[in-house]
């Protein structure tokens, strides 16, 4: 088969599933969020990553597909979950630039809160630097009729993208999330440190939510509280789960 083929037979038959990273208060430790990442489940080749095949549903024309099963399936199941009485917290989905430049996003979104039920402010949407700069005039329209939705929007990677600080004045941006090259290297690193430090200071004086990405040690979880980071995520506090894993990780953590 092409390709284009079993991708198409990917989404159609189900062979795509999201796994989900939660995100924590460094305070407490209490759940704050949940991150939707999809994954292949192939056939023969098992599970297969998101770097292996977005570009790939990029180049065949294809991430619509790719992207709308995406945000219905972490809408239904963060529904199910907070109708199970499961903490009541937004999931993250990614969106690539090609995303908004090969459909209407606001009105996939709207569609998609409408048929699961799910309340658009636990929707949270990131994107790349690169896809702001990318994605011209249009991009200003979605991002805000995204948020007269009532959707979040969070900048993914940040710090990393090839762009100044103008766009958080143009767009109406919510959360900051601090690639993990920089969280990495802290607390040994003195300038990766800094840096940490002055997203956050900046985050909290554009009143924007932060995140740091990429917590593997207590060190490093540590240093972030002590810096007035308010969320984290990162393998310290789980990998991302399967779904059945994702509810168990949050039975023993309600
Ligand atoms: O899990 P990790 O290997 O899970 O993800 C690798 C990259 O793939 C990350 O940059 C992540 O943002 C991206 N990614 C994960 N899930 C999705 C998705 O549903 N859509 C898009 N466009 N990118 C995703
Ligand atoms: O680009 P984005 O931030 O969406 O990518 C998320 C990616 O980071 C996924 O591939 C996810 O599996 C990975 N990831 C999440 N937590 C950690 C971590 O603590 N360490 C490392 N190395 N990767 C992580
Ligand atoms: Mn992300
Ligand atoms: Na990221």
């Amino acid at each position: 088969l092409m390709q284009e083929q079993l991708l198409r037979r990917a989404v159609e038959q189900g062979e795509l599933e999201l796994h989900y990273q939660p995100q924590i208060a460094t305070a407490d430790g209490t759940l704050t969020g949940l991150e939707a990442l999809v994954r292949w489940r192939h056939p023969q080749r098992g599970l297969v990553y998101p770097n292996e095949f977005i570009g790939l549903a990029e180049d065949l024309g294809m991430i619509s597909e790719v992207g709308r099963w995406v945000l219905r399936e972490a809408c239904r199941q963060v529904k199910v979950w907070q109708d199970a009485g499961f903490p009541v917290v937004p999931v993250a989905i990614n969106l690539s630039a090609q995303e908004f430049l090969q459909r209407d996003v606001a009105r996939d979104v709207a569609e998609a809160l409408w048929e699961t039920g799910l309340e658009a402010r636990y929707l949270h949407i990131e994107l790349t630097e690169s896809t702001l700069m990318q994605s011209g005039g249009q991009m200003s329209d979605t991002l805000h009729a995204l948020k007269a939705l009532g959707v979040s929007l969070a900048i993914d990677d940040f710090g990393t993208g090839y762009s100044s600080l103008a766009y958080l004045r143009r767009h109406p941006i919510d959360k900051l999330k601090i690639d993990r090259s920089f969280v990495t290297d802290v607390p040994r690193d003195a300038d990766a440190t800094a840096i940490v430090n002055a997203i956050v200071q900046m985050s909290h004086s554009l009143h924007l939510q932060i995140v740091a990405e990429g917590v593997e040690t207590q060190e490093q979880l540590d240093l972030l509280r002590s810096l007035h980071c308010t969320t984290a995520q990162g393998y310290l506090i789980s990998r991302p789960l399967p779904a059945d894993q994702t509810q168990a990780w949050m039975s023993q953590h309600l």
